[in-house]
């Protein structure tokens, strides 16, 4: 038994992985959330309203994308048809929030819901009236609302005029954005324009993981890109100079991002973890965040170059106007950050992916360490809150110390209320969070957490469970539990910290992604038998 104790120490408390990464952010220390620290949970439109064409809502291209193009898009064949029916559970979804004691509810409103083909002509007078009545329910309980415009669900009507490549969807956007601000702009404090949007270019017009699965990599997720940064800073000069003299509120965007942690300490390491950044990250938030604007100079020295090589007669790499430079940078009233995982990065020996593409042009190599603590329903999630530390320090060195709002981050497993995993995992992260505002002195103003409840969780389906609420998708009512992981959330934000039981250094709620311990135990149980 001591044998065992030991053994297991070993294995789950050492966190120095091979390459030589301790994952854990950093020592116990008394750290506190401070008194105007806000605290939020986040949800999508798409993933848990459901009604999909209920009261003259229109066809997203995520409705499309189930319905017609690849009904077996999720892993377990679900759709988001009903989800966790939102639409018709928003009383309760609002109690929950208000169950938690957060400050903000970070919630998606969907297009098509309130334009069914996207433009200002057809204004569905139902939709706007779902969206007023949930935020009337939130102000019922004194919770703030963070609405994020768009969280991937483009009305199917405007992918068929080209979506995100049509230059015209700029202005298209304008009107939609306009439709929202003269409709909640009295209810709502905080205004994202865009969720995620490196999801949405590179991954559904350069790749086929998201609607519309256009697969095009290397051009369109370029001219994806550049429409869509033109369409966030429209949004935001909208509001800057027609809503906030009246409302005050905020407008920014939330992007998501790994850590990029070089392979070892070399300069080629280093260098590629910097590309790493810069070719994805950097290539939102370039534009709007630095002081100078416009993409970063290496990726467009990088794509230059290549399209040159490649015999194009002009960069794929879209150019910008120096008006429009001008007219997006500085268009971010706080840096809203996506995070939940790290990789490793490394330069690339020989060519990678197709030619050209997106990963072509960048020409490094990701992995992660499979020792890494996991356990999780999502392959690519693996818990490095160290990760977490040291991308909260790169965006504020790169940005000026920029106010950041965590708008994401969370862990998915099979489901069960008793998600000793996702306790683990806030621990760990908000660990990571203290570590950074008070000794990296980075400018944290909020967290939220990914999510308020279970969903369908795209190419998941329903089988990868992100919420702090269990939803029992078979039940009519889709019935909302609270997890352990719910009543930990509330007891931080009550106390302003972590949990008394909290160990930065203890991993072992991830501990059966370790092969060596079942191995262990089976030799230990062999052994005991004979
Ligand atoms: C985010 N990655 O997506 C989305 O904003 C949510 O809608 C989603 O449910 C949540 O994270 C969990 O998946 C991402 O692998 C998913 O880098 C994966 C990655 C990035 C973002």
């Amino acid at each position: 038994m001591l044998f065992l104790f030991l053994l297991s120490s070993f294995v789950f408390k050492g966190n120095a992985d091979t390459i030589g990464l301790n994952v854990s952010a950093g020592p116990k220390q008394n750290y506190t959330f401070p008194k105007d620290f806000l605290f939020g949970v986040s949800t999508a439109a798409l993933q848990i309203e459901g009604a999909w064409d209920a009261d003259g809502k229109g066809e997203s291209i995520w409705d499309h994308l189930v319905h017609v193009q690849n009904p077996k898009f999720a892993k377990d064949g679900s759709t988001p048809d009903v989800a966790a029916d939102s639409y018709h559970n928003y009383k309760r979804d609002a109690e929950m929030v208000h169950e938690l004691g957060v400050n903000i509810y970070r919630f998606s409103i969907s297009w098509p819901r309130i334009m069914p083909k996207g433009l200002k002509n057809d204004i569905n007078q139902k939709g706007l009236e779902y969206y007023r009545n949930l935020l009337m329910e939130l102000e019922k309980y004194n919770v703030t609302a963070m609405v994020v415009m768009y969280h991937w669900d483009l009305p199917q009507a405007l992918q068929e005029m080209g979506g995100w490549t049509n230059e015209n969807i700029v202005d298209y956007f304008a009107d939609y954005a306009k439709v929202l601000y003269d409709n909640y702009a009295d209810k709502v404090k905080y205004w994202v324009t865009f969720n995620e949007p490196m999801q949405v270019c590179l991954e559904g017009y350069g790749n086929t993981y998201r609607a519309p699965k256009l697969n095009q990599t290397g051009f369109a997720d370029y001219l994806c890109t550049h429409n869509l940064l033109k369409a966030h800073a429209k949004a935001y000069h909208i509001y800057n100079t027609t809503y906030r003299p009246t409302y005050g509120g905020q407008v920014a965007i939330s992007l998501d991002s790994n850590w990029a942690e070089p392979k070892t300490e070399s300069a080629s390491d280093r260098e590629a973890a910097e590309r790493y950044l810069q070719f994805h990250l950097g290539w939102y938030t370039h534009p709007i965040y630095s002081a100078e604007g416009n993409y970063p100079a290496e990726m467009i020295r990088i794509i230059d170059e290549k399209s040159r090589q490649q015999n194009f007669s002009q960069s794929r790499l879209p150019k910008f106007t120096p008006e429009e430079i001008e007219y997006i940078k500085g268009t971010g009233d706080f840096f809203g950050l996506n995070h939940y995982t790290t990789y490793y990065l490394t330069m690339a020996d020989k060519q990678v992916g197709a030619v050209p593409s997106h990963a072509n042009d960048c020409g490094i190599v990701r992995f992660q360490n499979p020792k890494w603590p996991s356990k999780s329903s999502s392959n690519w999630l693996r818990v490095v809150p160290v990760g977490f530390r040291r991308l909260l320090k790169w965006v504020s060195n790169e940005y000026n110390n920029v106010s950041i709002l965590v708008t994401e981050n969370g862990f998915a497993d099979f489901s069960g209320v008793h998600d000793a995993e996702r306790v683990s995992y806030y621990g760990h992260y908000l660990n990571a969070l203290l570590h950074s505002m008070y000794e990296d002195k980075t400018n944290v103003k909020g967290y939220c957490a990914w999510s308020l409840m279970d969903n369908w969780e795209w190419d998941d389906g329903l089988t990868s469970r992100f919420g702090l609420f269990l939803v029992d998708f078979k039940s009519p009512n889709k019935t909302r539990t609270p997890k352990d992981s719910a009543k930990m959330y509330a007891k931080v934000i009550k106390s302003r910290s972590l949990p008394d039981n909290f160990d930065p250094t203890d991993f072992s709620a991830f501990s059966s992604s370790n092969v060596l311990l079942p191995s262990v135990l089976t030799v230990v149980t062999l052994l005991s038998l004979t």
